[in-house]
């Protein structure tokens, strides 16, 4: 047996240099480093072959950790080229002094987990083993290149190059004639390089991709030194961004925008750089296709205006996948280079390749001639790398079983049965669309952090627990068919580019912001969803949560929202508003726009008057906002769709807010407004013996009280009340406020400014006007829906509420949503299942409404 290590780092790439920095420097351990490749680099010190670049601007690819390092070093390009990129990586490795961390020209060929001694043993191809505690993949997600699918490679008496093994010294192709396979972000960059060289160049073409101008050109000294004199206002939202870089913020919808704007938006963009043009124009891009097909069709009127054949612009417009579903790439020159003389396009989709012959290329259509065949066609991504090393898990669980039907990893960086291997940039990570140079840095202090944690623990294992994986992957595909990505057929994100590979979610899609809110939550409740020395931790709430309700909240990440708590009056009332934007096209209905006298004059209310046969049942309905925050507006599309669904007559009435009227004006007006409706609603074709009241979030709070109000003087009596996650009582100590101190969304910390403002004076929360549960008596109420929301501080106190109304002998059932948060009532627009409120909702009110409606007998 070989020697033993702290921690064994697999790959000398980004993600390898910086873990060997961190794991060696930071926390003092032991660390051996192996690479397969002759010196560090990792991808770029494979990918040599010409017009290899970044398409993230390399000031915002490349290291953020060390003021040093990116004060020191100058890029000559605003996007640089590879061996650019391979002497920074080699320039870091020496000032990190790693490089003696690792043996180079070493192959890991077996990675064994012994449970006994709860230790890694490693073996490389040189027979030798090692043994180590933790082992950190650092492997990368594009490093095994796929493997020719057609026969004849060996036959074939000219030269066959590979973009991500190619020769160091460099191909000459001077006068050849040379073909290249493959037209995804490698083929589109190698394609006008080897035009300018070879005699003739045929590119062998099976899917259009949709390419846009990288935007590159180099960087003048004055440009430099701003970069370096500002990188930490440059690096600056770079990790708030959807793609980790800071790039404009998009606008909100491309169908919201007329064609001419539009058009000015996607000109503006075409060419800025990189990913600009995917993630600055639109947010709705990769979740609408109608919002899709604008871009898409714009990209395909610039290849028609750069190509000069239309026969074959024709062929290189994409009409199989919405943009950005595959990894979008980006060209200089790429379809110029189809202007040029030497330079024919082959349809491989309509006639395949058949074969390699002695002598070229053949298809089912045409012989080719070449000297030289370049292959660009990709690799087994995000899972070959590490499904190639051999890795051998609990009870001899090998990696490849366990992934037989697709990836499994939580948070793509842990995978249950292997414990203490961490999966840098890992299938179901993020990384796939997040700067990697970032994404790395964010997983080796994950992994830094959790090595810290055992050690520091005393114990032996790290690992996830199986609830948690799966409860990942579950969040991973939710968020992944949100999007538009799995309508691509055949792209890596989906591992649908290798034949036999499972198509799966192999990509966590929800955008760094999401991702790294996610992570640090895990960080932060002490590596919840993992378990540490055998004893599993709770899933943290952000991991729980429906992956609807969980790409909003990112959407709310990358669109700056500030956490609740921490906003003024005003922004409290902006972010409460902009439920809007979150809200289904309103439903189209009669509303009557009126006034109600409440004992501070008179107030708005709105009726929402349903198409149907009445008289109609009526629900009153208090909109949400915390007592402080809400409008009539902001309830109008769930107050229409109320009325439609339920065929009843919705009465959305204001109410003074907080804290310029604090209690108990609100409910003084809510209550009024109710006796108001009962009184005059038969006007408007409603029917008073069926009167429900509801409200949402404080509006539900309102609505208890209004319920208890109308038993205690004298009337309207009520049918129902309907209570969307109310909170109940300031000082309620629940479990759910533990869990969810944090939120997601709302936060005990924001509750509790909420009803500070409402109750003015403290001492007003005994009261039961204010805290409903405090009433002496509950009995005789009307029968009650309660519905919380499973990740919401306020769900206990609901659920005691209704329990406590039960036990009082009222009617009263307790729903609670899966998944779901505080004001998810108003996602209807975004979040599919908010749909299962109304559903409950329309179960729990017809039978009342049809059971009132019938004569007594
Ligand atoms: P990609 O994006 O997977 O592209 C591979 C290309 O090769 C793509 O055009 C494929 O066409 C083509 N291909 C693969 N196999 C064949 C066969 N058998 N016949 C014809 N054409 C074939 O890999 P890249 O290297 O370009 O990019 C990978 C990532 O590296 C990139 O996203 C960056 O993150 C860096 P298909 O679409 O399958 O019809």
């Amino acid at each position: 047996m070989g020697s033993d290590h702290d921690v064994v780092v697999i790959g000398a790439g980004f993600a390898g240099l910086y873990a060997v920095h961190k794991l060696r420097d930071e926390l003092g351990l032991d660390v051996q480093g192996f690479d397969a490749a002759g010196g560090p680099g990792g991808t770029w010190w494979w990918n040599r072959y010409p017009g290899a670049r970044c398409d993230f601007e390399s000031v915002h690819y490349s290291y953020s950790f060390s003021d040093e390092l990116q004060r020191e070093w100058r890029w000559s390009e605003r996007f640089a080229a590879q061996p650019e990129i391979l002497a920074y990586l080699e320039w870091v490795a020496d000032r990190l002094d790693v490089r003696k961390a690792f043996r180079f020209s070493m192959r890991i060929t077996s990675l064994v987990w012994d449970d006994g001694t709860e230790r890694w043993t490693v073996g490389t191809d040189d027979g030798k083993t090692c043994t180590a505690r933790f082992v950190v993949s650092a492997v990368g997600n594009l490093s095994v290149a796929k493997e020719p699918e057609f026969p004849g490679v060996d036959r074939f008496g000219g030269q066959v190059l590979r973009t991500s093994a190619w020769p160091h010294e460099g191909v000459d192709l001077t006068g050849k004639r040379v073909g290249v396979i493959g037209t995804g972000s490698t083929g589109i960059q190698v394609i006008p390089e080897v035009a300018r060289q070879a005699a003739h160049l045929t590119v062998f073409q099976r899917t259009p991709n949709f390419a846009a101008p990288l935007g590159n050109h180099p960087i003048d000294e004055d440009e430099a030194r701003w970069l370096a004199e500002n990188h930490e206002e440059v690096r600056a939202g770079s990790r708030e961004n959807f793609l980790g870089a800071p790039y404009e913020a998009p606008r909100p919808s491309a169908l919201a925008d007329p064609p001419e704007e539009r058009r000015k938006v996607y000109d503006e963009f075409y060419g800025k750089g990189g990913f600009r043009l995917v993630i600055s124009t639109y947010q709705d891009l990769l979740f609408s296709k109608e919002a899709n097909d604008t871009i898409a069709e714009y990209l395909r009127e610039r290849i028609r205006e750069r190509v000069e054949d239309p026969r074959t612009a024709e062929l290189l417009c994409p009409d199989d996948h919405p943009y950005a579903t595959k990894r979008a790439p980006f060209e200089t020159d790429y379809y110029e280079t189809f202007n040029r003389d030497n330079v024919d396009l082959v349809d491989v989709r309509s006639a395949p390749i058949e074969t390699l012959t002695e002598t070229g290329l053949q298809t089912a259509a045409d012989h080719y001639e070449l000297d030289v065949l370049i292959l660009a066609t990709g690799f087994d991504a995000m899972t070959g790398p590490l499904l190639h090393m051999g890795v051998v898990g609990r009870d001899g669980l090998t990696l490849n079983e366990k992934w037989a039907q697709g990836p499994k990893a939580y948070l793509g960086i842990g995978v249950h049965g292997f414990p203490n291997l961490f999966t840098l940039t890992g299938p179901q990570s993020a990384v796939a669309l997040y700067n990697n140079p970032l994404a790395i840095e964010d997983h080796v202090d994950f992994a830094a952090a959790a090595i810290r944690r055992v050690l520091d623990g005393g114990a032996g294992t790290f690992e996830p627990t199986e609830e948690a994986e799966r409860t990942w992957g579950a969040m991973t595909e939710g968020v992944l068919n949100m999007t538009l990505i799995p309508q691509a057929k055949n792209s890596w994100y989906m591992g649908a580019n290798i034949p036999g590979k499972p198509r799966a979610a192999f990509i966590f899609p929800g955008g760094a912001p999401l991702y790294r809110a996610i992570t640090q939550e895990v960080v932060g409740t002490d590596f919840g969803g993992f378990a540490i020395g055998g004893e599993g931790r709770p899933i943290p709430p952000m991991v729980q949560l429906d992956p609807a309700v969980a790409l909003v909240l990112g959407l709310m990440l990358v669109n700056g929202a500030k956490p609740l708590e921490e906003c003024t009056l005003e922004e409290t009332r902006a972010a409460v508003e902009s439920f809007t934007m979150l809200q289904a096209p309103p439903r189209d209905l009669r509303i009557v726009r009126t006034t109600f006298p409440s004992p501070a004059g008179e107030r708005e209310a709105r009726i929402y008057v349903p198409d149907a046969e009445g008289p109609l049942p009526v629900v009153v309905f208090f909109h949400p906002g915390g007592w402080i925050a809400g409008s009539l507006e902001v309830s109008d599309e769930p107050c229409r769709t109320l009325a439609d669904e339920l065929g009843a007559i919705v009465v959305s009435p204001d109410y003074r807010l907080a804290p310029e009227d604090p209690f108990p004006a609100a409910t003084d007006d809510t209550f009024a407004a109710l006796r108001w409706v009962a009184d005059t609603i038969a006007e408007h074709g409603g029917d008073p013996s069926r009167l429900v009241v509801m409200g949402e979030s404080a509006g539900a709070n309102l609505a208890a009280v209004a319920a208890q109000r109308a038993r205690d003087e004298g009337g309207p009596q009520l049918a129902a009340q309907v209570l969307l996650y109310p909170p109940i009582d300031p000082q309620a100590d629940t479990a759910s406020k533990r869990e969810y101190v944090n939120g997601p969304f709302l936060s005990v910390a924001a509750a509790e400014g909420m009803w500070n403002a409402y109750l003015g004076d403290p001492a007003n929360a005994s009261s039961p006007l204010a805290s409903p549960a405090r009433a002496s008596s509950l009995a005789g109420l009307a029968p009650a829906l309660i519905l919380t929301a499973q990740c919401d501080p306020t769900r206990d106190e609901a659920e005691d509420y209704g329990r406590a109304l039960a036990a009082a002998g009222v009617p009263a059932e307790v729903r609670r949503m899966s998944g779901m948060i505080h004001g998810v009532f108003n996602m209807s627009g975004i979040v599919p299942r908010s749909r299962e409120l109304y559903d409950a909702v329309g179960e729990f009110l017809q039978p009342l409404f049809s059971r009132a409606a019938s004569p007594v007998g």
